[in-house]
C-alpha cells in the first residue's frame, strides 16, 4: 500500500478553524470537519450475528448525513486494512470506490480485495441503498443509514454533567458494511491459529496526486476525539498505526493522565493498550468492546471507565468527582433498534430511499473507478 508523506506544513493555517462538533469521531479534526463524506465516524468490527462464519465490518462516514450530505465522493476510496500478525502491516485490504451520484443519490459501488504481492481481485459491486452479495460469499452495503453512536454530547462537553439525551438521536450517516467469510479473512490458516485480526478503516483522496492522500482512519473509538491534543488531530489522521507509538504515545499518557488523577503508571499502561489505533478481534474471545466492536456496545461508558480509572465520577445527575458509581452518560442504548440481518444498522431517519427510476439511471457510469 501506499505510504503517505505527513503534510504537516498544511496543518499551521487550521488551527483557527472552529471544530463545533466531535465525537468518536465525527468531526474531530479542523480539516476533516471541511470534509464529511471522507469523515469516518466510527469503526465496527464484530462476528456476525446471523452467520458464526463470517466477520461484519462497518465504517460510517457523512455526519447528520440529513444536513451535509449523504453520497459518497467520488475521488475518495474507502478502505478497511487487516492485520492479522500484529506487526500493524495489513495481510489484507477492501477498497471500495464510487460513481457519481444519479437519480436520489444513488451511486455505483466497486469494492477491490488487496493482497500484498497478488494482483487484486473484485470483492464486489453493484448500487448504494441495496444488500449485495459478493462472488467469494460475503455481502456489501453502502448507503443512508441511521447514525448508530449513541452519546450525550452536550453533557460531555459540559464538563461531564450529563442529562441522558442522545445528542446523535434521530440523525442519519452514511455506512459502509461489509460481512466477508472468516476464512477469506485469515488466508487459510489453520482454525484457531490467527484467530486475532486487527482492523482499522482509513479514506484516501485520489484526486490529490500520485500517492493519494490519506484524510481520515479510525481504529477504536475515541482515541483522536479524546486523546489527541488539537493540534495534532489531523496530523494523526494522515498518519499510519504503524507509527502511533513514536509519535503519539506521549500525547496520548499526557491526555490520560488528565482524565485518570495523574496516575502515571495507568496511563502508561493504558497508552501501550491503545496504541496503535487498531480494533482487534479476538475471534476465540467474549464478544464487545474493547474485544471488537459490536453496534450496540456502550462504548462512551467503557472508555470512559477505562480512561478515568474506577470506581468512576458520576453519571445522570451526579457532578464529576462526587459519584460513588461507575460513569456513564446515562445514554446506554441506540434510539432506534438495530437489524439482526446484514447491514444490522438501522434505516435511515430522514434522507428519502429512492425511487426504483433512481436505481436505474444510477447504472449510468458505474464501476468506472477502479484502483
Ligand atoms: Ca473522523
Ligand atoms: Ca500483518
Ligand atoms: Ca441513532
Ligand atoms: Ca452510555
Amino acid at each position: 500500500m501506499p505510504r503517505r508523506v505527513l503534510n504537516v506544513l498544511a496543518l499551521s493555517a487550521l488551527l483557527v478553524v472552529v471544530v463545533s462538533v466531535h465525537a468518536a469521531d465525527h468531526r474531530e479534526a479542523p480539516l476533516i470537519s471541511a470534509r464529511p463524506d471522507a469523515d469516518i465516524n466510527d469503526l465496527y468490527l464484530f462476528r456476525s450475528p446471523a452467520d458464526p462464519d463470517n466477520v461484519v465490518m462497518i465504517m460510517t462516514v457523512n455526519p447528520d448525513a440529513a444536513t451535509n450530505g449523504f453520497t459518497f465522493n467520488p475521488e475518495v476510496l474507502y478502505e478497511f486494512n487487516i492485520d492479522r500478525t500484529g506487526d500493524t502491516v495489513p495481510e489484507l485490504s477492501y477498497t471500495f470506490a464510487f460513481s457519481a451520484p444519479g437519480a436520489g443519490g444513488v451511486q455505483g459501488v466497486a469494492g477491490t480485495r488487496f493482497v500484498p504481492g497478488e494482483a487484486p481481485t473484485l470483492f464486489g459491486s453493484g448500487f448504494t441503498f441495496n444488500n449485495l452479495d459478493t462472488p467469494g460469499g460475503g455481502k456489501l452495503f453502502a448507503g443512508p443509514r441511521d447514525d448508530p453512536f449513541f452519546f450525550d454530547l452536550n453533557g460531555f462537553q459540559n464538563n461531564m454533567n450529563f442529562t441522558g439525551e442522545d445528542f446523535f438521536a434521530g440523525q442519519d450517516v452514511t455506512a459502509l458494511a461489509i460481512e466477508v467469510p472468516i476464512s477469506e479473512i485469515t488466508g487459510g490458516a489453520a482454525p484457531g491459529s490467527e484467530p486475532v485480526i486487527g482492523v482499522w478503516g482509513r479514506t484516501f483522496d485520489i484526486s490529490s496526486g500520485p500517492n493519494f492522500g490519506q484524510v481520515d482512519r479510525i481504529g477504536q473509538p475515541l482515541i483522536n476525539t479524546l486523546l489527541i491534543p488539537p493540534g495534532r488531530k489531523d496530523e494523526f489522521n494522515r498518519s499510519e498505526p504503524f507509527a502511533d507509538v513514536n509519535l503519539f504515545r506521549d500525547d496520548v499518557v499526557d491526555s490520560i493522565l488528565g482524565l485518570n488523577g495523574n496516575d502515571a503508571a495507568a496511563a502508561m499502561s493504558l497508552a501501550d493498550v491503545l496504541l496503535p489505533d487498531i480494533m482487534t478481534l479476538d475471534l476465540n474471545g467474549s464478544a464487545g468492546f474493547p474485544n471488537g466492536r459490536r453496534l450496540e456496545d456502550d462504548v462512551i461508558d467503557i472508555e470512559l471507565q477505562l480512561l478515568t480509572g474506577s470506581p468512576l465520577i458520576g453519571g445522570v445527575g451526579v457532578p464529576v468527582g462526587t459519584g460513588t458509581g461507575p460513569t456513564n452518560d446515562g445514554v446506554d442504548a441506540n434510539d432506534v433498534p438495530f437489524l439482526n440481518v446484514f447491514p444490522y444498522l438501522a434505516p435511515p431517519n430522514v434522507v428519502p430511499e429512492p425511487a426504483v427510476m433512481g436505481l436505474l439511471l444510477a447504472g449510468i457510469g458505474v464501476m468506472r473507478r477502479r484502483r
